[in-house]
């Protein structure tokens, strides 16, 4: 197809598009000639865009380039939406490529980059094309500012090959004088923060229905962020902080202080920072079609409240429908987030997603200053900042508060006819039985990608980040009657709580973070079940979370397939929470439960199936037919005050140590 004087953009491989004339923003129609020779001289793979009648942006033209963008903001939503159906809506690639283009310099580059992974992860048709690292296409979002200055002066100074990484400080946004940042390296962790990015990615609240409507969101929405508090009061008590406190009284001082230093590279501005003791105001900024006031937050949770005490909600038809026992929670997952699933946003409100958004504009609710909004504002910072986990401690509460007039599980329910665990076993290769060791690795990411610098070349980051012993469950199960099939679901807590004191089972089910959960076979009599830990359902490997797409491509096929939609998973190397120096004595949990009542008619091979704990698997029911978090979703029966009298005989405790060493593993490379 001929081709007119192009405009050409560096791709992967050191690929160019062709692109027709009329693409071209006005500003670069005059220099079109000179950007292609700039641009093409050491070009290897030339792409030719084709001429379609193009979709009139409108709308989404309305947020600036150089703005930031937020999910949790209801008129960003919105346009993003419009986007992504029109990404969804071209009839094949390479119409969906000519869209892209086009759109690639008019609108808003976070938000163009956020609707076009909705739109691969959901076309049938391009299911084959990874999505880049968000790491590599937005480094301003994870690493301090001062680290990218320093990346930009390497890129032009030092020639490629010469190049040193670049070191993050482990402590950079605060000294030890607060004692929050105990938690920095959990709440900053690349991998986190990446995941958490990815899970919203993927369960959109907001988009086609077809997008939207994925087997269970609303619950992994409570189970997904449930873990996250699980794993976060875990490392709390680990550090000698005691469990977060949910934010209670929205009217009241926020102690917490956070300073992201972070820069936006889009919009040339600091994210704004939180000083200490700062109170919540009800919004109105015109700009960005907001107005909320504090009171409908209280007004949302207390009618939520009100049907979960009554058992039923009401749609917007007026008529009742029933929070059952075990779609109550999918319901109630999407009222709360909300997610265009719930049946009443007018009456039930957006608590969730609005509570993020008072947050993120406390310095500014009036828009006075002309300042954005803070971390809070976007799923891919929030996770840095200690009021998320104050403001998830508040949303997961009403979601126990649900749980909590739930029948509670019959020791018939639990049990498991004829299986017992009889031991179960922590091995770690020439360490001590029963230890896991934690301790600080370094590791290198390469940069470059997200960076605006020529000539290019790799530039590597050294981060350093909480990290174990790889390690292994050996569990033995004896089974008396047939050959049949188990499900092993294994967790971890704490032993003790704040106090040195041991837990009563409603408090302690609540920190029980999930490691691994797998199909077994079992054969009459005794069963060795072995397991990596780097096989956990939770977790994606390392590779994965930081994946550099222009040196570590597979080659096509299935990796290709597994290798796409999965950014989401828990990072591997987070694992396991850091335990103490002097040893930190916790309870391992196993439970083999019936899979006659786990199963899932489906075959998940070929998907990216390796992370479902917390992400599900794509295109797929979710692989686990009980109430996620089962058995430690509900309050104990009559009687039960403890684990150990909470245990079936198909279940078993064991007593574990997470031994933490205070030393630095120096780096293995990425990519
Ligand atoms: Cu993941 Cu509040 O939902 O951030």
């Amino acid at each position: 197809r001929p081709q007119e004087p192009c405009f050409m953009a560096k791709g992967k491989n050191n690929s160019v598009f062709n692109v027709p004339q009329n693409y071209l923003v006005d500003k670069y129609k005059p220099a079109a000639t000179q950007i292609v020779n700039r641009f093409g001289e050491d070009a290897g793979e030339k792409i030719n865009v084709s001429r379609i009648s193009l979709p009139p942006l409108g709308e989404i033209l309305d947020l600036k380039r150089n703005e930031n963008f937020s999910l949790f903001l209801p008129k960003h939503r919105r346009i993003a939406g419009r986007l992504i159906d029109i990404f969804l809506g071209m009839r094949n690639v390479e119409e969906l490529l000519s869209c892209a283009v086009y759109a690639r310099d008019r609108v808003n580059p976070y938000m163009f980059n956020y609707c076009l992974s909705v739109a691969l992860l959901h076309r049938p048709d391009t299911q084959d094309i990874d999505l880049p690292s968000f790491i590599s296409s937005f480094p301003d979002k994870y690493l301090d500012s001062q680290v990218l200055g320093e990346v930009r002066e390497q890129a032009t100074i030092v020639p490629d090959g010469s190049r040193t990484p670049i070191e993050i400080p482990k402590d950079y946004t605060a000294s030890d004088l607060e004692e929050e940042h105990r938690l920095a390296y959990f709440r900053e962790d690349l991998g986190i923060n990446l995941h958490h990015w990815h899970w919203h990615l993927v369960y959109p609240f907001e988009a086609a229905r077809a997008v939207v409507d994925k087997n269970r969101r609303g619950e992994l929405f409570y189970y997904m962020h449930q873990q996250i508090i699980a794993r976060y009061n875990f490392e709390r008590l680990s550090n000698d902080l005691k469990r977060v406190d949910r934010l209670v009284e929205l009217k009241n001082p926020i102690k917490e202080a956070y300073f992201p230093k972070l820069d936006s590279l889009v919009s040339s501005r600091a994210w704004p920072a939180r000083v200490a003791n700062q109170t919540l105001s009800n919004i109105r900024r015109e700009t960005d079609q907001i107005t909320q006031d504090i009171d409908d937050l209280i007004r949302w949770r207390d009618r939520i409240l009100e049907a979960i005490h009554m058992g039923v909600i009401r749609n917007e038809q007026g008529q009742e429908i029933p929070l059952t026992e075990n779609e109550g929670i999918d319901i109630l997952g999407n009222i709360m987030e909300s997610s265009i699933l719930s049946p009443n946003r007018a009456y039930y409100g957006d608590m969730h997603n609005m509570g993020h958004v008072l947050i993120s504009y406390i310095h500014d609710p009036d828009h006075r200053h002309l300042e954005t909004f803070g971390v809070m504002g976007d799923s891919a910072t929030a996770m840095r900042d200690p009021i998320f986990y104050r403001w998830h401690a508040f949303v997961d509460y009403i979601f126990q508060q649900f749980k909590n007039t739930l029948p509670t599980y019959t020791p018939q329910q639990l049990s498991f006819s004829g299986v017992t665990v009889q031991n179960i076993e922590i091995e770690t290769p020439k360490g001590r039985p029963n230890q896991i060791n934690t301790f600080w690795q370094q590791s290198d990411v390469d940069l470059s990608r997200g960076m605006d610098f020529q000539p290019r070349g790799s530039v590597l980051v050294r981060f350093t980040h909480l990290q174990h012993r790889n390690f292994n469950y050996k569990i033995t199960v004896n089974n008396t009657g047939g050959n049949k099939q188990g499900t092993c679901r294994i967790f971890i807590a704490p032993k003790f709580d704040e106090r040195g004191n041991p837990w009563t089972f409603r408090d302690q089910k609540n920190m029980f973070v999930e490691l691994d959960k797998f199909t077994v076979n079992l054969k009459k009599g005794a069963n060795a079940i072995n397991r990596s830990s780097t096989d956990s359902s939770v977790t994606i490997p390392f590779e994965r979370t930081f994946r550099n797409l222009d040196n570590q491509r597979p080659t096509g096929g299935d990796d290709l397939a597994q290798f796409n939609f999965c950014g989401c998973g828990w990072p591997q190397h987070m694992l396991i929470p850091k335990g103490k120096a002097e040893g930190y004595a916790c309870q391992l949990f196993v439970m083999i439960s019936d899979y006659e009542g786990d199963k899932i008619n489906q075959t998940t091979e070929g998907t990216c199936n390796d992370a479902g704990s917390y992400c599900g698997i794509k295109d797929k029911l979710y692989p686990d037919r009980r109430s996620m978090g089962y058995p430690f979703d509900r309050l104990p029966r009559q009687g039960v005050s403890t684990l150990q009298e909470f245990l079936t005989s198909n279940m078993r405790i064991r007593d574990v140590n997470i031994q933490f060493e205070n030393r630095t593993f120096k780096p293995r490379q990425i990519n």
